[in-house]
């Protein structure tokens, strides 16, 4: 019970979307409904998701899903189990379910043997698993290969992820006692493993990778989360000796087979992007398209790639990547420029159930979602559920393609764009910002720049734009947003409107617009640098009115693994002076945010689509509805405020406003 409890905290930790509350009340729960906005509704237009309702008497905690002959799936459940699954396609779906095998130990992805069976990564192996006699029950299971553990609760494995040839790849998780460790081989890599059962070690530097595809363009990508050392999520294109942040897993690097040669005190611990330490120290690998965080998710899971044909929708060949902790998936497109892969990521579809944690598509392009929140929560709600989303044939009018030029973007659209919109330059919106890379948990957006739109040329069949824009900068990530155009014919905006390209390579090539700053044009910051000063609402200051430094009351709230408060209600006397004292115990950040009573949701919400400007903001709407808050606080340290307790009786919300945690990090302060 006690491991079981450590496992959902590691979760938590490791993919940091929020713990299912232990003693969650039902009342704050209703308050905190599911989200139901415009945008979801019209993504269900053209993507309708349909929940796969499970048997009576068979819970199904989807993590990974693979699709077998006549319409039927094997579907790994967290619990433990291999489940045959009949009728996943039908309309309405029913649900057949047949166990086909039992007492695995947490496996979290599954593929085709190439010698027959299936291959499934457990904790502590990869398996072969045979049904030698056809029964439909499998009654062999081979260990291929032994994962190292040490026995830390954090040692997670993901993959199988098929590769050429029958080999197979995996991800090692490190594991963690505040901060993330090494403890045994090969922990922190990705691994690539033959059907004969041979190891090589493929890369370095993975802290929460995920996800790992082995693309139509034969090459690797992988997913990984923003932590420690990853200024925000990505998605990074794996080739054999690269390091791609985290030098944990550099311990390992000098065994024999390690194509990785950078030792971990050749990463300094500084506030340089990821990009400028690779310009000089051979081996990093900087992110192939940056996920901006918050904005684009908060733990990216599994990638997958359209390969329908068209069947899903007009985005063939581009990958999707499931969101956890936002239950939602992502939209990537990657191009090589300069011999280097570079792209850009896009809203797809949100309002999923649960913790999107793995994707699959099937046979007639359904696209398979299988969900778990058990150990990390998710906007989503539900514990786990299983969903299946197809395309309903309509084409919304969305940013099909973001790429580089050498003095700006093409964007390319699924609908014809109205050409007096698109070729005004005021219809665009364009800025580039970067993060740091450091041991500290995450990073803020920082360098950010507005980058001036000279010219906007449509094509002929008004499909694409062409920008030319200044102050472009190779390594920084660039917001796209053109929320001023509009499609042929009709007043109607574009479905996402903005795009995040990662221009590791600024490619070579003609120019719309020429290379010399017009004068007027600055290639410089709009934004002010992120304080923590004291304000009204920010008091850190002791009011010189009062004689004791601890008012009439001291409050510690402390914060717990997986985005919880260690109180969740608090009770005060109406105007008693109070000093307030937030102290993060967690490994992520954290603030505190004392909103007027029923207002918490709201204010979270308006914290989230505060997007990149938030970190700046220390997430804190400018509204009426917040009364008092805290600085984000980092890991292990404290911030502390002085503020007279509202007059008026009431249930005032609290919250953590950092994106994503108000859904589990909650509580009311009772003023009587
Ligand atoms: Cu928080």
């Amino acid at each position: 019970m006690k491991q079981s409890l450590l496992l959902l905290v590691v979760l938590g930790i490791l993919l940091h979307v929020p713990l299912e509350g232990q003693k969650r009340t039902v009342s704050r729960a209703e308050r905190f409904a599911k989200p139901d906005s415009k945008l979801v509704v019209e993504e269900e237009r053209a993507w309708p998701r349909v929940s796969l309702p499970m048997p009576t008497g068979v819970i199904l905690e989807a993590s990974a899903v693979l699709p077998l002959l006549s319409k039927r799936l094997l579907v790994t459940s967290r619990r433990g189990e291999l489940w045959l699954v009949e009728g996943a396609y039908d309309d309405p779906p029913v649900l057949r379910c047949s166990l086909y095998a039992a007492g695995l130990n947490e496996p979290l992805g599954l593929s085709r043997c190439p010698d027959g069976g299936f291959y499934v990564v457990q904790r502590g192996e990869l398996t072969r698993v045979i049904d030698r006699d056809g029964d439909e029950h499998a009654d062999k299971f081979e260990t291929v290969w032994q994962i190292p553990v040490s026995g830390n609760y954090h040692e997670f494995a993901f993959g199988p992820f098929p590769g050429p040839n029958g080999t197979v790849r995996v991800t090692l998780m490190l594991a963690y006692n505040a901060p993330a460790y090494s403890p045994v081989p090969w922990r922190g890599w990705m691994l690539e493993i033959d059907p004969a059962g041979r190891m090589t070690p493929i890369a370095a530097g993975f802290r929460a990778g995920a996800g790992a595809i082995y693309s139509s363009k034969g090459i690797w990508l992988t997913t990984e989360n923003q932590g420690e050392w990853m200024g925000t999520s990505h998605v990074t294109h794996i080739e054999p000796g690269d390091f791609i942040g985290h030098p944990a897993s550099l311990e390992w690097s000098a065994l024999p087979g390690s194509p990785v040669r950078l030792k971990p005190e050749d990463i300094p611990d500084g506030d340089k992007p990821i990009f400028e330490l690779a310009k000089r120290i051979p081996g990093i690998k900087p992110p192939t398209v940056c996920l901006p965080y918050a904005t684009l998710g908060i733990a990216p899971t599994d990638i997958v790639e359209d390969t329908t044909n068209g069947k899903f929708g007009p985005f063939a060949g581009h990958y999707f990547v499931g969101d956890s902790g936002q239950s939602r998936i992502l939209r990537v497109t990657i191009e090589k420029v300069r011999g280097v892969w570079q792209g850009a990521a896009y809203a797809f579809r949100e309002g999923f159930e649960s913790g999107v944690a793995r994707l699959h598509f099937g046979e007639d392009g359904s696209l398979f979602v299988g969900e778990t929140a058990r150990g990390w929560g998710s906007v989503g709600g539900k514990l786990h559920a299983f969903e299946r989303v197809r395309w309903s044939g309509d084409v919304p009018f969305d940013i099909r393609e973001v790429q580089a030029r050498p003095d700006g973007f093409l964007v390319t659209f699924t609908r014809p764009v109205d050409p007096v919109s698109a070729s005004n330059p005021a219809s665009y919106r364009i800025a580039s910002f970067t993060y740091q890379h450091h041991s500290s948990y995450g990073s803020a957006p920082v360098n950010r720049w507005m980058c001036p739109v000279r010219k906007a040329v449509v094509s002929s069949d008004h499909l694409s734009v062409r920008l030319g824009i200044a102050c472009l900068r190779e390594g920084y990530i660039h917001e796209l947003k053109a929320s001023g155009i509009r499609v042929g014919g009709r007043e109607e905006a574009l479905l996402h409107d903005t795009a995040y390209y990662t221009l590791n390579r600024i490619p070579e090539g003609d120019r719309i617009i020429p290379s010399e700053p017009q004068s007027g044009e600055l290639c410089a910051s709009p934004v002010p640098e992120t304080t923590l000063a004291p304000t009204a609402k920010h008091p850190t200051e002791l009011p010189a009115d009062w004689s004791r430094r601890e008012g009439d009351r001291t409050i510690l709230l402390g914060t717990l693994p997986g985005m919880r408060f260690d109180q969740d209600e608090l009770h005060v006397k109406g105007g008693e002076r109070i000093q307030f004292v937030l102290r993060n115990d967690d490994d992520m950040l954290h603030n505190f945010v004392l909103c007027a009573p029923g207002r918490g949701e709201v204010v979270g919400r308006a914290a989230l689509e505060l997007g990149l400007s938030g970190a700046e903001m220390s997430y804190v709407p400018d509204t009426g509805d917040v009364l008092y808050h805290t600085a984000v606080v980092m890991p292990g340290a404290t911030d502390r405020i002085f503020f007279a307790a509202p007059a008026r009786r009431g249930d005032y919300d609290f919250i953590c406003s950092v994106p994503g945690h108000f859904v589990t990090m909650k509580g009311v302060l009772h003023v009587r």
